[in-house]
C-alpha cells in the first residue's frame, strides 16, 4: 500500500484564507495518476482552508466560548470545499477518488483520538476506489470538538495497513538543519529519526499551524515510520518528483526512520 499526504502548504497558499494552488494541485494529481497503483490512499492537509480560522478561534484547544461554534461549522465547510477541489483534480487525472471525512470516522476524547473507523477506507479500497481523507474538525466527547490533522489519519492508517511507502508531499525538499527560506547555509538532511529532532533549529511557524508546526509533524512522522517500510518527505513543487517517488524511484528528500 501507498499512503500519500498532500501537505496543506503545497496545495494552498497557507497565509491567504482559502487560496488554492490550483495548477500545482492539478499537476500533483496527474503525477499521482501516472505512477500510483490500486492500493493507494490520499490524505490532504487543510492549509489556508483550515489553519487560519482554527488558529483565530483556538479550535485546537476545544470549547471555550460560543463564538467558536460558528467557526467549527465554517472550518468544517471550508475543508470540505478544499476536499472537493482535490477530488476534482484527481477525477480530471482519471483516478476514482471518494471522500472519507474524518468527522464521520474519528472521535476524540479530551484531545486524544478515541475512535477510528477504518471500515470506509477498507470498503472503498476493496471496490478499487481511491479513498481521500483530510485534516478536519471532529467531535470530542469532553471538549466538544477537536482538530484532527491529516497526519493523524495517516498514523492510524499506517498502524492498520502497515504500508510499504508513505510520501509526505511538502513545499520544500525535505527537512533542513534550519529554515531554508531564511538561512542559506541550511542543509538538507538525508534522514531523520527520533534522535535527530534535537539538532534541528525549528522556525516559529507554529503560530499559523494549529496541528503542531514542523516539530509536531516530525514527531508524528517518526511515529508513522514505526509502522511503514519507507517514509519520505519530498518536494511537491518540484515537477516530476511525486511521480518518480510514487514509482519507487529515488528522489531528493528526507527519509524518516522510526
Ligand atoms: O493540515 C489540520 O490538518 P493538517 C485540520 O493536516 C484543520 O494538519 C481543520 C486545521
Amino acid at each position: 500500500m501507498l499512503l500519500v499526504k498532500l501537505g496543506g502548504s503545497v496545495i494552498t497558499v497557507k497565509s491567504k484564507y482559502r487560496t488554492l494552488r490550483g495548477p500545482d494541485l492539478s499537476r500533483l494529481a496527474r503525477e499521482l495518476a501516472a505512477g500510483a497503483g490500486p492500493d493507494t490512499v490520499v490524505v490532504h492537509g487543510a492549509g489556508s482552508y483550515g489553519h487560519i480560522l482554527a488558529a483565530k478561534h483556538r479550535l485546537g484547544e476545544g470549547y471555550d466560548n460560543p463564538a467558536q461554534l460558528g467557526a467549527v461549522a465554517q472550518v468544517q465547510r471550508d475543508v470540505r470545499a478544499l476536499d472537493l477541489k482535490v477530488l476534482d483534480a484527481l477525477l480530471r487525472a482519471r483516478l476514482r477518488p471518494v471522500a472519507v471525512p474524518p468527522s464521520l470516522v474519528m472521535r476524540y476524547h479530551d484531545g486524544r483520538l478515541a475512535v477510528f473507523d477504518v471500515g470506509p477506507f477498507r470498503d472503498y479500497l476493496m471496490r478499487e476506489l481511491l479513498p481521500v481523507s483530510f485534516g478536519d474538525v471532529v467531535m470530542d466527547t469532553k471538549r466538544r470538538f477537536a482538530i484532527a490533522s491529516g497526519d493523524d489519519v495517516i498514523l492510524e492508517l499506517a498502524k492498520l495497513f502497515r504500508p510499504e511507502r508513505v510520501l509526505f508531499v511538502a513545499d520544500v525538499d525535505g527537512v533542513f538543519t534550519a529554515d531554508p527560506k531564511r538561512h542559506k547555509e541550511a542543509k538538507l538532511l538525508e534522514a531523520i529519526g527520533p534522535g535527530a529532532l534535537d539538532s534541528i533549529a525549528f522556525a516559529t511557524e507554529a503560530t499559523q499551524d494549529v496541528t503542531g508546526g514542523l516539530r509536531g509533524k516530525l514527531l508524528r512522522m517518526v511515529e508513522i515510520a514505526k509502522h511503514a517500510r519507507d517514509v519520505r518527505i519530498i518536494n511537491g513543487l518540484a515537477r516530476g518528483r511525486l511521480e518518480a517517488a510514487v514509482r519507487g524511484d529515488d528522489v531528493p528528500g528526507t527519509r524518516v526512520v522510526g
